[in-house]
């Protein structure tokens, strides 16, 4: 492999243009500038990501990755250069903070952007779940329209609705319930300030009083959330949508309780072991899946890559990163 090492800027000690490696693929406008400005490896193309690591580790001065994906401690450490973690994403529960802060490597997220998508992306596992639209939609595409008699469906407008985690994503998922004349209900770790929803403290009590419970809280803290008391809090008519992390559930009980109808059903974007999603889900007509798909618009993934350069340039121009965390 040829590696280009160039000049050396006087005042750093990374070299120039700084050598990026890219653990997923970004939109092809990010993908334009980057390549531009500096050397960029792509992990995610390398048929042997161990042998580019050993090659290339010591030249990397810049890591852009995703917030499920995040960046070990282990490869970290195989980054003697490594400056900046620039997370594509909100999350930063997959980089261990603790280590990169000891190291002083900034670590920067794209916030703001992502929120809307984040929240559509909520009320369409919502909406698609309870109108079970996945389901008669197989029967349509299979041609069995005049051989099946569907279920009925559970009305979307009205409900009661509790929100676990009410950061940015948790409001905007609020202000789309409004339009559906649903009553919102929250537990976060304190009562946010200003805002007109009932605060819950007590996560089963939410559970209990909730038609649908939506996770949207941060991972961070990386405890468990939904455990299976408050599945079985959220009862048998009750409804659990994740747009979160799949780590903050404990997934054998909501497969356990989805199975054995303990709760009606389940929207899910993000899972446990991503991309691995547990082979009982698959069966199951009450659930919606999705491939982690909430920020993933054109518009916003370009609105996330710009964030992600303007981070990349501040850190490598010698200023702080905008966004770091
Ligand atoms: C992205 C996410 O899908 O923001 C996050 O933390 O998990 C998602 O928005 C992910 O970052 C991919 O880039």
């Amino acid at each position: 492999m040829l590696i280009h090492l160039t000049k050396r800027y006087f005042m750093t000690d990374y070299i120039d243009p700084p050598h990026i490696l890219l653990t997923q693929p970004v939109p092809e406008e990010t993908d334009r500038v980057l390549t531009r400005d500096y050397i960029v490896h792509r992990l995610y193309l390398d048929a042997a990501p161990e042998l580019l690591l050993e090659q290339v580790g010591p030249y990397i001065s810049g890591v852009i990755t995703g917030g499920a994906k995040g960046l070990s401690r282990n490869m970290m450490e195989k980054l003697p250069q490594l400056k900046i973690v620039a997370i594509s994403g909100i999350g930063t529960d997959a980089v261990d903070l603790n280590y990169a802060a000891q190291r002083g490597i900034s670590v920067t997220t794209t916030p703001g952007v992502l929120t809307d998508d984040v929240a559509d992306m909520a009320f369409g596992l919502l909406i698609s779940t309870l109108r079970q639209m996945g389901e008669a939609e197989q029967v349509v595409r299979n041609g069995l329209w005049l051989q099946t008699n569907l279920p009925l469906a559970r009305k979307v407008t009205g409900i009661t609705l509790g929100i676990v985690g009410m950061g940015r994503v948790g409001q905007a998922i609020a202000r789309r319930a409004e339009a559906f004349n649903m009553t919102v209900l929250y537990n976060s770790n304190n009562p946010v300030p200003g805002l007109a929803y009932r605060f819950i403290s007590d996560i089963n009590q939410l559970a209990r009083d909730a038609d649908v419970l939506i996770l949207a809280a941060s991972a961070d803290g990386g405890q468990l959330i939904i455990t299976d008391a408050v599945l079985d809090a959220l009862g048998r008519d009750g409804y659990f949508i994740n747009i979160a992390r799949g780590k903050l559930v404990d997934e054998d009980a909501l497969l356990a309780a989805l199975t054995q109808g303990r709760i009606a059903g389940a929207g899910l974007d993000v899972f446990a072991h991503e991309p691995h999603v547990p082979e009982g889900f698959l069966a199951l007509k009450n659930v919606t899946l999705q491939p982690h798909r909430a920020s993933a618009t054109l518009q916003t993934r370009i609105a996330m890559g710009e964030i992600v350069l303007e981070n990349l340039a501040a850190c490598f121009n010698g200023k702080q990163p905008p966004h770091q965390v």
